[in-house]
């Protein structure tokens, strides 16, 4: 397994990339309640990263000694099939750009967030990392996949090449509190939270859920993927990107009914076949992750409950 660096230094400056968005923002959360003093997060308004010039002049002018990329576009399956040209090519300029300057800032310490979908459509599950790059990919989400797939490259490269000590984690699919809802580009668990709760509010006989419901996907609480992001710097220093994940899954039409009863939903659900079903299974081998003393603390069950009620008090509107 991988040499373990130095803990972070807590009083070290830590800019946090993509600060406004799901992962982002936990990962500013979970800094802050570890003890790091100087912790600066990076939203879309404060800085484009899709700009050259102004991802150096930032980044040269925060002098962060650790940079956490969770800086990316991203959506559920139809966002991703929608709009392929620009979730390749805004992600590629986003962390081209923010590694270019982490480097010219003499950043020594970096870890860039990537995606279980980095993974060919057919790899064995549970999935190991040595799946990645051994068959072709889903193709709803091929673009996003080669852009975080370049983003692997470029961190094992500014490794080999200028012995910087950056890492990769690839998360399963995330949730959780400060998610975008969103009915037609969200991921799945926030559409269906969504969808449930608006149906049982208005007193619907019918929920539909797209696709078939036999596919397979594995959730991670984003408050436990912030506390794994936090535990790598701290302990796993080596190319091979480490997989984050809880080691189980569930289809979506067992999702589709955790949901229903999370909000209280007692109708029926529909299935709408004609929309995608996308990769048939998506379970991440944990064992690396494992290895480095980590483990997730909060259940499907649990985290549902935790989502719910922030989207209650947050996004769902108040009742007239
Ligand atoms: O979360 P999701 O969009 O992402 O969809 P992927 C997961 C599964 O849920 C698919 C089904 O089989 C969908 O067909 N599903 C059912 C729904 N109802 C809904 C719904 O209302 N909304 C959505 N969004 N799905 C994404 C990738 O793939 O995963 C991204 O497109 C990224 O690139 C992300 O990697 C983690 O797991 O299929």
């Amino acid at each position: 397994m991988s040499a373990s660096p130095p803990a972070l230094d807590r009083s070290a400056t830590v800019l946090v990339a993509g600060s406004s968005g799901l992962v982002g923002s936990a990962v500013i959360r979970r800094l802050e309640a570890r003890g790091f003093t100087s912790v600066v997060g990076a939203r879309s308004t404060d800085v484009d990263l899709t700009d050259a010039r102004a991802a150096l002049d930032y980044v040269a002018s925060v002098r962060p000694a650790v940079v956490v990329d969770a800086a990316a576009r991203v959506g559920g399956i139809a966002a991703n099939d929608a709009e392929p040209v620009e979730f390749l090519n805004d992600n590629l300029r986003i962390q081209t750009n923010l590694f270019a300057a982490a480097h010219a800032a003499d950043v020594d310490r970096l870890l860039f967030l990537g995606s279980s979908c980095i993974y060919p459509k057919h790899a064995p599950q549970p999935i190991p990392e040595s799946a990645l790059l051994t068959g072709p990919l889903e193709e709803t989400n091929d673009a996003y996949a080669i852009a975080k797939i370049a983003g692997v490259t470029a961190v094992r490269s500014y490794r080999r090449q200028y012995g910087r000590r950056w890492i990769c984690a690839m998360p399963t699919n995330v949730y959780g509190p400060g998610d975008t809802f969103h009915p037609a580009r969200s991921h799945v668990l926030p559409a269906l939270l969504q969808r449930f709760h608006e149906a049982r509010v208005s007193g619907a006989e019918e929920v539909v859920v797209w696709g078939t419901g036999t596919p397979r996907r594995e959730f991670i609480h984003v408050d436990d993927l912030a506390a794994a992001c936090l535990h790598l710097l701290d302990h796993y220093d080596d190319p091979t990107p480490v997989n984050v994940g809880v080691g189980e899954d569930l289809s979506i039409a067992e999702l589709a009914g955790l949901v229903a009863e999370t909000v209280g939903f007692t109708g029926r659900i529909a299935w709408d076949t004609t929309r995608p079903d996308g990769t048939p299974r998506k379970l991440l081998d944990v064992s690396r992750l494992r290895g480095t003393g980590w483990r997730p603390a909060i259940g499907l069950p649990q985290g549902l409950r935790d989502t719910h009620r922030w989207y209650v008090e947050n996004v769902a509107p108040a009742p007239s």
